[in-house]
């Protein structure tokens, strides 16, 4: 390490060096990787000393700028990092920051580091693993500069290089990553930082965030992050495409005395089934959840369920509400700032403080106890919710209770409306679930048995429209499928045991059709998942119409497809439209819409859970259009000819 050049250097400077260059031989150990995500982590680092600055209550506003060279510059409006000198280390107070570990927590008047995961050793390593790095700092009416080159040297010490207006009060560090650590490359991806920025913003209310990115081709974008609502904002954002039940959400925010950690935590019912929430500790994603997500859980489960006692919602005799029935379609953030946090977990990425758990509980309890108050007609929403939640579960359970009788002897229990085949190996089965049972008749007599079963089910099985999950469940024909199919429903299905690879659904092409597909695809979605996301999900697609002349016959599955064969039929051509399945006899059905040498299947694969969220809960809804879109549009097929 030592060169003619810093020859001159102390006993405690080589030190320095040596810790520097400790970074450098195992970068891993403090950034996690030098791949990409390693890269970024120099942003986010530096960054978090701007954002501990704001918590603070000094800085208001943070400049980000990433040019095309991949040069980082962050500036804040802060106090300014100390400029005197470091009565231990003997120079400035910044160079020590930028060049000894563990330097960073160490100084200061004790406010505790909230920011990031390296608790201000931050800095350092930033300077250990770039190419080089200067900092400026505006304090005093005059701007100090330092540089660093070749992982952390100081190219020369700190020294006033102008003046600035004396109201001018902030710290600057500009860097470039050093490619010789970063050998996959020190371009930064506009993307990861435009979220991470957007969700700091969100993260620490009232702080702006100033973006600026210059790509390759040296085009320029700028986005400004700022919200003064906070947690607010955040839950807004993520509902901002689902039906909200209450547009005031249960806030919270507030620091607790005794433990000096502050709760904020946002919470917001939508229309939908899925929770979505999300936690976080001084400013790091929780992906494990934790102490705080449990307090969360234990306030709303002991705030909603005395309310609803309270308030005769819930009978003294009945069973309380599940955490889980209070989170069907509950987007919530949790955010917590703790002076000394304690991770475990896989990846440490989950809160471990004990302390933790009552306090959230007993901030957000108070607040949601507030919420439910104000708002009685919300509340009433709410728990209206969790009782069709609640129901859905029982009656999911009975349903799970009713089809595993006899799990040994599927054969003997199998519905007596199915007509199985006789093949017992689940990847050349197929069953059809055909609607009405004219249509069933025509396709038991219609299929090859060895290898296609058909289960009718009984003209239009529900009042669609106003069907809710809960009572699919009382449905004497989705008990019949959950059998027929064998692998069980809910959280226990076990997709080895599906006696079936191909589901096929066989509905009209018309509006009840529709409807019965849809409710299909809701149940399959809800309760059967593994089932489409393996793939073994098919719509059928029986022909509309019949163009016949003479001994010539084509299939038509569209208007346009019909003209065509008229025109190509000339004359003396017969058109018959199928207004239904039940109209096709056995031959037809199985010449259209059974061969597997000519049909025409379109797979269900569910492509994302959350878009798949949205298009359900849309589905669940009154508009009958979206509905009927949604199977063409959202389900997404794939044309097999198999
Ligand atoms: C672009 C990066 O690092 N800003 C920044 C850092 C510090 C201060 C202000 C600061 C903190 C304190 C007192 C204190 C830091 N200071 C230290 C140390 N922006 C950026 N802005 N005065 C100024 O914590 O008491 C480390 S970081 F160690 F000197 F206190």
């Amino acid at each position: 390490m030592v060169n003619e050049k810093n020859a001159h250097y102390t006993d405690s400077d080589i030190q320095v060096l040596e810790g520097l260059e400790a970074v450098r031989v195992r970068p891993g150990m403090y950034i996690g990787s030098t791949s990409e995500k390693g890269l970024h982590h120099l942003v986010w680092e530096i960054v978090d000393n701007s954002i501990d600055e704001a918590l603070a209550g000094y800085a208001t506003t943070i400049n980000v700028n990433v040019d095309k060279e991949g040069v980082v510059t962050v500036r804040d409006d802060g106090r300014g990092m100390p400029v005197g000198i470091h009565e231990k280390t003997g120079v400035s107070t910044v160079e020590t920051i930028f060049t000894v570990l563990h330097a960073g927590g160490k100084f200061g008047g004790g406010a505790y580091k909230v920011s990031g995961g390296l608790h201000g050793v931050g800095a350092s390593v930033v300077n250990a693993l770039s190419e080089w790095l200067e900092v400026r700092v505006y304090l005093g009416g005059e701007i100090h500069y330092i540089r660093f080159e070749n992982g952390g040297h100081t190219k020369e010490p700190l020294k006033v290089i102008g003046t600035c207006p004396k109201e001018v009060t902030g710290s600057e560090v500009r860097f470039k990553a050093d490619p010789e650590i970063f050998k996959e490359g020190t371009d930064y991806d506009y993307q990861t930082l435009y979220e991470r920025f957007r969700q700091l913003a969100f993260l620490n209310k009232g702080i702006k965030i100033v973006y600026t990115f210059e790509d390759k081709d040296g085009e320029k974008k700028e986005h400004t992050f700022l919200y003064t609502g906070g947690l607010k904002e955040y839950v807004h954002f993520l509902n901002r495409n689902k039906n909200v039940l209450h547009q005031d959400m249960i806030y919270v925010d507030e620091l607790d005395k005794d433990t000096n950690i502050t709760v904020e935590v946002a919470m917001q019912y939508n229309d939908s089934y899925v929770a979505n929430i999300y936690s976080f500790c001084n400013n790091i994603n929780t992906v494990e959840g934790g102490t705080h997500e449990e307090g969360f859980r234990l306030a709303l489960n002991r705030v909603i369920n005395k309310y609803a006692k309270d308030n005769k919602f819930l009978k003294d005799s009945d069973e309380n509400f599940q955490t889980d029935d209070l989170k069907e379609g509950l987007t919530a953030v949790i955010s917590i700032k703790h002076p000394n946090p304690q991770y475990e977990g896989q990846t440490k990425g989950k809160l471990g403080n004990s302390e933790v758990r009552k306090v959230v509980s007993n901030i957000l309890g108070e607040g949601i106890e507030r919420f439910l108050l104000e708002h009685p007609q919300e509340a009433k929403q709410i728990i209206e919710k969790a009782q069709l939640a609640s129901k859905a579960r029982i009656a999911a359970r009975k349903a799970r209770e009713a089809t595993r009788k006899d799990p040994l002897d599927v054969g003997s229990s199998l519905p007596g409306k199915l007509a199985d085949c006789s093949s017992k190996d689940p990847t050349i089965s197929e069953i059809y679930i055909v609607e009405g049972n004219s249509a069933g008749g025509s396709a038991k007599m219609g299929r090859n048995s060895t290898f296609q079963a058909v289960l009718p089910l009984r003209g239009k099985i529900l009042n669609v429209e106003k069907a809710r999950i809960d009572r699919i469940f009382d449905n004497a024909e989705i008990r019949s499928m959950i059998t027929a199919f064998g692998c069980g429903v809910g959280d226990d299905i076990d997709i080895n045991k599906l006696r079936y690879h191909k589901i096929v659904i066989m509905t009209d092409a018309d509006v009840d059709g529709a409807h019965i597909c849809t409710l299909m695809l809701t149940f399959l979605f809800r309760f059967l998942r593994p089932v489409i996301e393996g793939g073994y999900v098919y719509i059928a697609m029986p022909p509309l119409f019949k163009v016949q002349k003479g001994n010539a016959v084509r299939y038509a599955y569209s208007d346009e497809e019909c003209e065509e064969y008229k025109k190509e039929f000339v004359t003396n051509f017969k058109i018959q439209r199928y207004k239904g399945l039940g109209e096709m006899d056995p031959e037809q059905l199985w010449e259209t819409t059974l061969d597997p040498k000519v049909r025409t299947l379109k797979r269900v694969t569910i492509e994302d859970a959350m878009e798949a969220d949205e298009a359900f809960s849309m589905l669940m809804g009154e508009e009958v259009e979206p509905r009927r879109n949604f199977i063409v549009e959202n389900a997404h097929f794939a044309t097999l000819d198999i």
